[in-house]
C-alpha cells in the first residue's frame, strides 16, 4: 500500500552528497548568486541568516539524531541524554494498558508488538524550540496497537506515561520538572495513520536517548508530544495531562500542532534551524502541520488553531 505521507525518496536515493549540493544550490539561488559563489556568500551572510524553503526530506545522520536530544529525565542539556541515558534499563520492559479498553493489562514489549510488522517512515521532526531534524523511524502505527487491545466506545483520548527509574535518571533526582513525564492525544489523533510507535531508527533498535525501547512519534505536532520510553497507556473520556502544558499552559498547548502562523510567546515559529546544517546552516521555513497539512488538517476543521494551540 502506498502511503502518500511517506516520502517517495528513500535513503538510497538521497545521499548526503546530493543533499549537500542541493543546499548549496538553494543557498546560491536564494541569494541570487551562481552555485560557485555559494560558500563565500554564506560566510558573508552571518548576521543576516537567510531563510530558505525546505529541501527534500533528507534524513539527519544517526550521529546527529542520537547526540542532540531532549529527555529531561536525564538532564536539561542537549548532550545530557546521550551521556546519561545509557543507564536506562530497558530489558525487561512492559507497558500497562488501562482505562476504556477491552483487554486491559500489563504486556511485555514482545506481546505489544506481537503480530505487527515494523516499517520505515521518514518524518520531519520539529521541536517547539524551533530546531528540526528528519528521522527515519522504524515502528508501527499506534492504531494497530490500540486495535489489538480494543478501544471501547466512549473513549475520547489516549494518555501516555514515561518510565521513572530515579536511580538511573539524574534529571529525576534533581527534579528538573515534575515526573513522570506524561502526554496525551485525542483519540482521532492517536488513530491517525501518521501516528506511530517507534522502536527503531535507521533499522537499529532505538537508542536510549531517543526513547528506547518504544516511544510515540506524532510528526505534525511539536516534539514534546512525542513522549519517550512509554510504560503506561490509558484510554479515557477526559483530556489527559500533558507535562509541558501543565507546567506552562500559556506557552505550551495541549494540541501543539506545528504552526508557523502561531508564535510561541517568546519566539517566532515561522522558521526553524535544521540540525546538522553546518556551514550552510540557513534557517528554513516551518511548514503548516510540519508538512502534513494534507493528511491532518481535517482533524481540526472546526477549531481555531490560534485558540487551540
Ligand atoms: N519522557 C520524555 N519524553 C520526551 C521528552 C522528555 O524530556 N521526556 N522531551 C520531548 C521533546 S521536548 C522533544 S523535542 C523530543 C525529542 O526527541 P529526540 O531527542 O528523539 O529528538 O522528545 C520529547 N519526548
Ligand atoms: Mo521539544
Amino acid at each position: 500500500m502506498a502511503h502518500r505521507w511517506k516520502n517517495d525518496l528513500t535513503r538510497n536515493d538521497v545521499t548526503p552528497k546530493a543533499a549537500f549540493m542541493n543546499r548549496r544550490q538553494l543557498m546560491a539561488s536564494a541569494l541570487g548568486l551562481g552555485a560557485g559563489a555559494a560558500g563565500m556568500a554564506t560566510l558573508g551572510s552571518i548576521g543576516a541568516t537567510p531563510v530558505m524553503a525546505q529541501d527534500a526530506l533528507v534524513p539527519n545522520t544517526l550521529e546527529e539524531i542520537t547526540s542532540y536530544n531532549n529527555f529531561y529525565e536525564f538532564g536539561t542539556a542537549k548532550d545530557d541524554p546521550v551521556r546519561h541515558a545509557q543507564a536506562l534499563e530497558i530489558d525487561p520492559w512492559s507497558i500497562t494498558v488501562e482505562g476504556m479498553v477491552d483487554n486491559p493489562g500489563t504486556y511485555s514489549l514482545a506481546e505489544i508488538m506481537d503480530g505487527l510488522t515494523t516499517e520505515e517512515r521518514i518524518y520531519r521532526f520539529r521541536c517547539v524550540e524551533a530546531w528540526s531534524m528528519v528521522v527515519p523511524w522504524n515502528g508501527v502505527e499506534l492504531a494497530d496497537i490500540l486495535n489489538k487491545v480494543g478501544v471501547q466506545a466512549g473513549a475520547k483520548y489516549v494518555g501516555f506515561q514515561t518510565a521513572i527509574q530515579p536511580g538511573n535518571m539524574p534529571g529525576v533526582q534533581r527534579g528538573v520538572m515534575p515526573f513522570p513525564y506524561v502526554e496525551g492525544l485525542r483519540l482521532d489523533e492517536a488513530m491517525h495513520p501518521l501516528t506511530m510507535m517507534a522502536t527503531g531508527i535507521y533499522d537499529e533498535p532505538i537508542a536510549k536517548q531517543n526513547g528506547a525501547p518504544i516511544r510515540l512519534v506524532v510528526p505534525w505536532k511539536y516534539g514534546f508530544k512525542s513522549i519517550k520510553s512509554i510504560v503506561r497507556i490509558k484510554l479515557t473520556d477526559e483530556q489527559p495531562a500533558s507535562s509541558w502544558n501543565a507546567i506552562n499552559p500559556g506557552e505550551y498547548g495541549f494540541y501543539s500542532n506545528v504552526n508557523p502562523t502561531v508564535d510561541h510567546p517568546r519566539w517566532s515559529q515561522a522558521t526553524e534551524r535544521k540540525i546538522g546544517g553546518g556551514l550552510f546552516a540557513a534557517r528554513q521555513d516551518t511548514l503548516m502541520f510540519n508538512g502534513y497539512e494534507a493528511e491532518v488538517a481535517d482533524l481540526y476543521a472546526d477549531q481555531d488553531l490560534a485558540v487551540d494551540y
